[in-house]
């Protein structure tokens, strides 16, 4: 429930998002930064950026015919949103897409619907609409001052201008479903009207119902809809911390690494933001080539259409050039450990991209073992990774609360307690099956091959 600010009432689940000042000392605020993993807002910290005097209109006038593709969302009143939006996360691949300048956008958002070229028909009570992560360096390619108006230096990072930019400019409504970036932290500018975010600590994760699709690189979206949860698909929710914060112009807001948000312009609103990269970022890249991989082969194998499971800002390619992309990774990993001289440029941290000449030249050296298909199929199998994916299985199709599980087929050993007892419990008189629990280990043992479980049968003697 909210507030008339919009803010969550229940104070037990509820932080507000520390206010603090701009101190003085960017190099000081900067390792500060890299290191804090709590959000904070520094207030009016951009009020002099000279971004900040920036309006819809003025971009409009700037960037005179310059077109660009708007995301349109129906809005959640509307009696055209169907149900399914109401019970999970409105998606972006829930959203209708449309080319048009900005001029264009400005004419929709006044309601002057003729005057809006395509985006006449989207119906403007009926829907919000949302020129969502543009990258400066793309967008504004032709408008250097414009690019030219963003600097992070006061925050201690004078390398990252418009070019390191992203910016956000929607109509009231306009939001982002909840979601992790899993490379780097993030700094937000608000630049014009008001958008409320609404975060929750790394820590929820398990309250948020995560999932990988639809796909996009570094994002790992919640199911659940946030303004509108179900919860009884989602009882977790119920439980959920959130640490909630409304921008104003001006003000700019540190989101630490792996912080979940939902973001929600509460007028039409214009952001900037730029990801600063981690230390951490390497392995992250490395994990996130290995999900591209087994995504893709998966739902590429369901025959499913790209739009329903691939998030429209993303790109999938072959099954080589993920192979490609998790070599990279790895390349960069050892790099970055100083196992392989390179020539100090810092192409291969970039994403993404195939083998270039000098990773070639690594993998020709025997500096870099190129993992194949075989490989990475050895790791995903890996005993204990089936293990742990078995338990998510049986948890996602309800059996650890059922009586019938074919025990011998699973290694109890690392299973959470909760699950061991389950399955003890259910199985323990069972005469079909023989076997033993040791009591004072409380493992499972002496399993035997039994008819039914025969080719998938473990031996537990091993693991015991
Ligand atoms: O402003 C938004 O709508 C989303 C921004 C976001 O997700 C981000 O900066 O990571």
């Amino acid at each position: 429930m909210a507030d008339e600010r919009g803010l969550d009432v229940n104070k037990a689940h509820h932080r507000e998002v520390e206010r603090i000042s701009l101190i003085s000392n960017p190099e000081k605020l900067r390792i500060h930064l890299l290191e804090r993993t709590e959000p904070a807002v520094f207030d009016g910290a951009a009020s002099q950026w000279t971004c900040s005097q920036w309006t819809p209109e003025f971009l409009a006038s700037e960037l005179g015919d310059l077109r660009t593709r708007f995301r349109f969302c129906a809005r959640e009143n509307n009696s055209s949103a169907n149900e399914t939006q109401c019970k999970t996360a409105i998606m972006e691949t829930d959203c209708e897409f449309e080319e048009a300048s900005f001029g264009e956008f400005i004419q929709w958002l006044n309601g002057s619907i003729e005057r809006s070229g395509r985006l006449s028909r989207f119906e403007r009570h009926n829907f919000w609409c949302y020129a969502d992560y543009k990258y400066m360096a793309e967008l504004f390619k032709d408008f250097p001052h414009l690019r030219q108006s963003v600097n992070w230096d006061c925050f201690g990072f004078p390398e990252r201008g418009g070019d390191e930019s992203t910016i956000w400019i929607g109509s009231a409504e306009a939001s982002t479903p909840c979601h992790i970036d899993t490379y780097g932290c993030n700094l937000v500018a608000q630049i014009y009207g008001n958008k409320k975010w609404t975060l929750f600590p790394p820590d929820q994760t398990s309250n948020l119902y995560p999932t990988r699709i639809p796909y996009e690189e570094s994002s790992v979206f919640s199911q659940v809809n946030i303004t509108n949860p179900h919860l009884t698909r989602f009882p977790a929710f119920a439980s959920v911390v959130r640490h909630e914060v409304i921008l104003k112009p001006g003000d700019v807001l540190f989101v630490p690494k792996k912080w979940w948000h939902y973001v929600e312009s509460l007028e039409t609103s214009i952001s900037i933001n730029t990801w600063i990269e981690l230390e951490s970022d390497h392995i992250e890249r490395v994990k996130e080539a290995v999900i591209r991989t087994l995504v893709c082969a998966l739902k590429k194998e369901e025959g499913a259409s790209e739009v329903t499971w691939v998030n429209p800002s993303e790109e999938i390619g072959t099954h080589i050039q993920n192979m490609g992309y998790l070599h990279q990774a790895l390349s960069a990993v050892k790099q970055n450990m100083g196992d392989v001289d390179h020539n100090g440029s810092d192409e291969e941290s970039k994403w993404p991209g195939n083998l270039d000449e000098r990773q070639q030249r690594d993998i020709d050296q025997n500096k870099i073992v190129l993992l194949s298909t075989d490989d990475l199929i050895n790791c995903m199998t890996a005993p204990e990774v089936i293990t742990a994916m078995t338990v998510q299985v049986l948890k996602k199709s309800g059996i650890s609360q059922t009586s019938d599980l074919p025990l011998e087929c699973v290694d109890l050993k690392h299973w959470p307690s909760q699950v061991k007892r389950t399955v003890q419990s259910s199985h323990i008189d069972r005469p079909c099956y023989e076997h033993k629990v040791s009591e004072s280990s409380n493992e499972w043992k002496n399993i035997q091959k039994h008819p039914p479980c025969k080719r998938m049968c473990i031996d537990k003697e091993s693991n015991n």
